[in-house]
């Protein structure tokens, strides 16, 4: 690892927080923080295991790393994943379609959660991309494999990391630093470095500037990411992780505002870009008094 290009801080662990206290201390600041006893009411930390996904659905057909896997199979190289031969990363598949039987073991969601106005009804053809954000997504990966990305999340939407078994490395790096990070050219939120532990500093030599946090994530334990951080992470040992995004009046104008240059880029008509600029206001208007009424989620 090159020390110059690594993150240097670490981030705030809480535990016993109040919806209130991350609302003002974390979500409407954009501050991460790991809240570390945000699952403990949670069966599925007792219960999901690789083992577990083994056992009970060995023929079950998964897409991981381009290619599908029978999921017993998977499981097993999960299971003795190297960073030599790390097992392919079966990510971001929401959990709803792929085993709805399984969300009891999720419940009660945690308060920190809500409200998530992704979660509400959305009409306006150009956003209804927004209600699959809120889905619950699953990974699950082996030690030495990594998410292949250094990215923020689409639209500024937040992201929630919640650790179900097994324990991950992260590394966050503030929307501040984004001169140093290389963003793929007409794909703004993805880094075109992919590697930030032996970062080709010849190639991005701007990415020896950039510092950030570094810290691991364990069993039990939720990661809230705000919307424009950047992040990416390592599996140290066989791991399990849900995840959500949302967004809220946190986060509504960098969503609006990203969301109107996506749409515009495709139809370069002004006409449609005010139409929905004025529907995401209506939109934020509507939820903010939803909210007050406390409307759930
Ligand atoms: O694999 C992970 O834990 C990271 C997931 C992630 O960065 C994301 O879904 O945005």
């Amino acid at each position: 690892m090159n020390p110059t290009a690594a993150p240097t801080a670490t981030i705030e662990r809480r535990t016993g927080l109040s919806a209130g206290e991350f609302r003002r201390r974390y979500l409407h600041p954009h501050q991460p923080v790991v809240i570390s006893d945000a699952l403990a009411a949670w069966p599925a930390l007792a219960r999901w295991t690789p083992q577990f996904f083994q056992d009970r659905y060995p023929a079950k057909q998964v897409t991981a790393g381009g290619q599908t896997h029978a999921l017993g199979a998977l499981m097993d190289h999960v299971l003795r994943s190297t960073k030599d031969d790390p097992a392919p990363y079966l990510r971001n598949e929401p959990l709803a379609d792929l085993f709805p039987e399984l969300l009891p073991d999720i419940q009660p969601p945690p308060a920190y959660l809500s409200p998530n106005w992704l979660n509400r009804p959305l009409t306006h053809p150009d956003v209804a991309q927004l209600n699959r954000g809120a889905k619950i997504e699953l990974f699950i990966g082996g030690a030495g494999q990594s998410f292949p990305v250094l990215h923020y999340d689409g639209l500024c939407t937040h992201a929630f990391l919640m650790q179900i078994y097994g324990r991950k490395q992260y590394f966050v790096y503030a929307p501040d630093q984004t001169p140093f990070m290389y963003p793929v050219p007409g794909d703004p939120n993805r880094s075109q470095l992919n590697d930030v532990e032996s970062p080709d500093l010849e190639k991005f030599p701007l990415f020896a500037q950039a510092r950030g946090l570094t810290f691991t994530l364990d069993a039990g334990e939720m990661l809230f990411v705000p919307g424009g951080w950047w992040h990416t992470v390592r599996m140290l040992t066989p791991s399990i992780t849900l995840s959500v995004n949302s967004a809220n009046s946190s986060n509504w104008r960098m969503l609006s505002r990203d969301l109107c240059r996506q749409v515009y880029r495709i139809h370069p008509s002004r006409k449609k870009r005010l139409k929905l600029a004025a529907y995401l206001g209506a939109q934020r208007a509507l939820n903010t008094l939803k909210d007050w009424a406390g409307s759930p989620s």
